[in-house]
C-alpha cells in the first residue's frame, strides 16, 4: 500500500480524498495556489505545498510543478480528483515517467475517451448501442449533406474532441446543415485545436443517466448501479439521484452490463462512469465515458455502501476488487444537492466571498462534503462549487424530506424550488426539466390589486431590513446614506420589527 498520496486538487474533492488517506493510514499532501493558503484541504492534509499564482494554468494544471512537489514530499501516488488534470492523458503519462503511480486509468484509456469518433468506432465493433449517426469526421459538405440524410433530422454535430456538451450543436433542417457545419467546425478548431465534427441523431428530451464502473488491474470489471443527472443548467449538474426513477431492476442490469462492455473495450481500470441518452421509450445509448471520480459519487456510495475512493486507492496499489458483482446490493436512495456560490435569484451571477456564517446541515440520512469553513474568503478564480449536500433514505419520499429539512436551515431556494415540484417528486424529468422549471417564474401583477398591496409591504419590509440600500438618497452620497440610516436607533428599529411579526 502506498504510504503517501500527493492529491492535485482543491476544494471539497481534495478534503474528500485526504479523508479517506486518513482512513487508510496515508499521508495526505495537499498543493495550494496564493489564494488557497488558508483553504480547508490545506488544513486538513498532514503536509501542504505552494505551487503557484491563483490561475488554474499557473498552479493547479502545471504538470511539473506538481510533479516537483510529489517527489520532494516522497509521494507514490498522485489522486487527481475531477476536473484539472484528472483526464489530462499527458499528465497520467508523466506521473507513470516519474515513478508516482496515477490513481486513475492508464493514459492509453483516457486517449481512446477523449476522442469521441475513436470511441464511437470501438464501441461499434463491440456491439455497444450508440446513437445512430457516424463515427468518423466528416469530409466535406458533399459527405455531410449526404450522411445526414441517412441518418435524418434533427440531428447533432459535435466535435470529436468535445465532450460534455461543449462543441455541440442542434441542426432542425438540411437547409441549416452548411452554415452550423462551418461554425462547428471553426467553433472546434479554436476551442479544442481538432475540427473534426461527426454527425449524431438529435434525441428528443432524453434523460442523463450513468452508470458506474470500477475494474480492477487483473480483469475484474463491474458496475455500481446509475445516477440520474437530467437535472442540469448548461451542461452543468445541479442535482443527482440513484436509483434513477425510470430504471427497474432488469434496466439496470442491462445498462450496467453494455457499462462494464465499454470498459472492457477500452482496457479501463480503476473508477470510471459510462454516460448515456436515454429517450422517451427507455431505450438507452452509448454517449462517452468520462475517465475521473465524478462529482456525484457519493450517491453512488450511499446506496451500494461502497467508499469509492477507498476501492480506487486500492484498485491502484495493484490489489483485486475484494468483491464480486452478485456480492453489489442496491439499498435505499440517495440525492445530491450542488451548491454553488452563484445566485439563483440573480442570474446564477458568481458569488464569491468571506463565509461570515455557516449553518452545516446534520441529522439522520444527511451527508455535507465541503471544502468550505466560516470565515475563509471564497476566491473567484475557480470552479462555484462550494460543498455538496446530499441526502439518504429507505425510499425516494423520505430522501426527499430528509434534504428539504436539511435545507430549511440554509438559503438554498433553488432546491427547495427543485424538491417541492410536483413533476420531481413523481419523477418525470428529462433535460428540458429545469429551464421549465426556471421559466415557470412567479410574477407579481402589479395591475391588480392584492398585487400592488403586496408589492407595497414588501418595499415597506425591505426599507425597514435594509433602510441604507433601500432610502432613496435623492443625490447625496451613500455615506450620508449610510449615516442617517444609521443615526436611528437600532433599539427602536428592533422594537418596529417585532411590530411586523
Ligand atoms: C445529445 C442530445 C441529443 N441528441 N446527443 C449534452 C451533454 C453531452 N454529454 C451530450 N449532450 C447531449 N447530447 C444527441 N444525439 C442532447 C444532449 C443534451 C443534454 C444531455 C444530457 C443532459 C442535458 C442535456 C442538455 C442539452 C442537451
Amino acid at each position: 500500500m502506498f504510504k503517501k498520496i500527493l492529491i492535485a486538487n482543491r476544494g471539497e474533492i481534495a478534503v474528500r480524498v485526504i479523508r479517506a488517506c486518513g482512513e487508510l493510514g496515508i499521508t495526505s499532501v495537499a498543493v495550494y495556489s496564493d489564494v488557497d493558503r488558508a483553504a480547508l484541504h490545506v488544513r486538513k492534509a498532514d503536509e501542504a505545498y505552494h505551487i503557484g499564482p491563483a490561475p488554474a494554468p499557473e498552479s493547479y494544471l502545471k504538470i511539473e510543478k506538481i510533479l516537483d512537489v510529489a517527489k520532494r514530499a516522497g509521494a507514490d501516488a498522485i489522486h487527481p480528483g475531477y476536473g484539472f488534470l484528472s483526464e489530462n492523458a499527458a499528465f497520467a503519462q508523466a506521473c507513470a515517467d516519474a515513478g508516482v503511480k496515477f490513481i486513475g486509468p492508464t493514459p492509453a484509456s483516457m486517449g481512446m475517451m477523449g476522442l469521441k469518433t475513436c470511441a464511437r468506432q470501438a464501441m461499434e465493433k463491440a456491439g455497444v448501442p450508440l446513437v445512430p449517426g457516424t463515427s468518423r469526421g466528416l469530409a466535406s459538405f458533399e459527405e455531410a449533406e449526404r450522411l445526414a440524410a441517412e441518418v435524418g433530422y434533427p440531428l447533432m454535430l459535435k466535435a470529436a474532441a468535445g465532450g460534455g456538451g461543449k462543441g455541440m450543436r442542434l441542426v432542425n433542417t438540411p437547409g441549416e446543415l452548411k452554415s452550423v457545419l462551418e461554425t462547428a467546425q471553426s467553433e472546434a478548431q479554436r476551442s479544442f485545436g481538432d475540427g473534426e465534427v461527426y454527425i449524431e441523431k438529435a434525441i428528443v428530451n432524453p434523460r442523463h443517466i450513468e452508470v458506474q464502473v470500477v475494474a480492477d488491474e487483473h480483469g475484474n470489471t463491474l458496475y455500481l448501479g446509475e445516477r440520474e443527472c437530467s437535472i442540469q443548467r448548461r451542461h452543468q449538474k445541479v442535482l443527482e439521484e440513484s436509483p434513477s426513477p425510470v430504471v427497474d431492476r432488469d434496466m439496470r442490469r442491462r445498462m450496467g452490463e453494455v457499462a462494464v462492455r465499454v470498459a472492457r473495450t477500452a482496457g479501463y481500470t480503476n473508477a470510471g462512469t459510462v454516460e448515456f441518452l436515454v429517450d422517451q421509450d427507455k431505450n438507452f445509448y452509448f454517449l462517452e465515458m468520462n475517465t475521473r471520480l465524478q462529482v456525484e459519487h457519493p450517491v453512488t456510495e450511499l446506496i451500494t455502501g461502497l467508499d469509492l475512493v477507498h476501492l480506487q486507492i486500492h484498485i491502484a496499489a495493484g490489489e483485486k476488487l475484494p468483491f464480486t458483482q452478485e456480492d453489489v446490493g442496491f439499498r435505499g436512495h440517495a440525492i445530491e444537492c450542488r451548491i454553488y456560490a452563484e445566485d439563483p435569484d440573480n442570474n446564477y451571477f458568481p458569488s464569491p466571498g468571506r463565509i461570515t456564517l455557516l449553518l452545516a446541515p446534520s441529522g439522520p440520512g444527511i451527508r455535507h462534503d465541503s471544502g468550505i469553513y466560516e470565515g475563509w474568503t471564497v476566491p473567484i478564480d475557480y470552479d462555484p462549487l462550494l460543498a455538496k449536500l446530499i441526502g439518504y433514505g429507505t425510499d425516494r419520499p423520505q430522501t426527499i424530506a430528509r434534504l428539504i429539512r436539511a435545507l430549511i436551515k440554509t438559503n438554498v431556494s433553488l432546491f427547495r424550488r427543485i424538491l417541492r415540484d410536483p413533476d420531481f417528486q413523481a419523477g418525470k424529468l428529462d433535460t428540458g426539466y429545469l429551464d421549465r422549471l426556471l421559466s415557470r417564474e412567479v410574477k407579481l401583477d402589479l395591475s391588480d390589486r392584492d398585487g400592488a398591496e403586496v408589492a407595497a409591504i414588501a418595499a415597506a419590509l425591505f426599507a425597514m431590513l435594509d433602510p441604507v440600500t433601500a432610502v432613496p438618497n435623492n443625490g447625496a452620497s451613500a455615506n450620508s446614506a449610510r449615516a442617517a440610516a444609521e443615526k436611528a436607533s437600532n433599539w427602536k428599529r428592533a422594537g418596529r420589527l417585532e411590530g411586523l411579526r
